[in-house]
């Protein structure tokens, strides 16, 4: 099964260029690990990435939370991806017709797909979203994820949800290169990515319905592909916590990854 390759054999198991780019990645720099940078200025948000840069594969944003956004930023961001290699995934989670999603994507004051190797969407609208987003990211070699399951208390993307968006993403296998969800779902043979947020070593949750699950229980016992910490990491006052803070997660997701690619 594709989840016990390791993560450089599985880059030939796709198309999608940001898939591959994703796998290599990772496998070079020896890290599971996305950090989520949820934070509203723009210098901490930079100086936090620069921090966290050599310990991650990827960088999730969410670039509409920035109350000082201007567009240098963006150029800012695209070196500290090339300064660290990593990838940027902006967490978006697009849930309007395709037309509108293809505007939301490409326009704007943000202009996602000019810089985010990878997004996502939610399957709600239908295959529609999925055919409106890619008309714009395709022929730039971006990738989708769909949003199978969340990591909150009560979600609503379950069972016969979560279902039809793995049909979703198998009938569009160029731009969908996998899902946001809580485990790897059983019962498809094709390769696709895992990424999985609500991921914590030292918190349960936040009051606000988030529920954390340690490195090892998403890796080893659900077999995802990648960690998506935010606050657990760059939550510490100090340039020297949020470095010990990555090197922590990067280490607790590897060797649950050498553990599984092991069994
Ligand atoms: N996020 C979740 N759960 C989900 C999805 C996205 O937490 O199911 I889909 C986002 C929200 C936030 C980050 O940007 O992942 C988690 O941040 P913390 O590690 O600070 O809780």
């Amino acid at each position: 099964s594709s989840h016990l390759q390791s993560y450089g054999q599985r880059a030939q198991n796709f198309t999608n260029p940001a898939a591959k780019l994703l796998l290599e990645t990772m496998e070079r720099k020896k890290s599971n690990l996305a950090v989520s940078v949820d934070v509203t200025k723009t210098k901490d948000f930079l100086s936090i990435i620069d921090t966290v840069g050599p310990f991650v594969c990827l960088i999730k944003t969410h670039i509409d939370i920035l109350e000082d956004f201007d567009p240098s930023l963006i150029t800012q961001l695209k070196e500290l991806s090339q300064k660290h290699n990593f990838l940027i995934f902006e967490d978006r989670k697009f849930a309007d017709i395709g037309n509108t999603v293809a505007l939301q994507y490409s326009r704007g004051v943000h202009r996602i797909a000019d810089w985010a190797h990878i997004t996502n969407a939610h399957a709600v609208p239908g295959p529609g979203i999925i055919t409106g987003l890619s008309s714009v990211g395709l022929p730039l070699g971006r990738g989708l994820l769909l949003l199978a399951e969340m990591s909150t208390k009560g979600s609503l993307a379950t069972g016969a949800y979560t279902d039809a968006t793995l049909r979703m993403a198998e009938n569009n296998r160029d731009f969908v290169v996998g899902f946001v969800a809580q485990q790897r779902m059983g019962g498809h043979h094709e390769d696709f990515l895992v990424l999985t947020p609500g991921v914590g070593l030292d918190s349960k949750g936040d009051g606000m319905g988030q529920q954390y699950r340690t490195p090892r229980e998403v890796i080893l016992d659900s077999a995802c592909d990648v960690i998506i910490v935010g606050r657990g990491i760059y939550g510490g006052d100090t340039a020297e916590s949020v470095r010990a803070q990555a090197q922590r997660y990067q280490d607790a997701g590897w060797s649950s990854y050498l553990e599984r690619i092991s069994l």
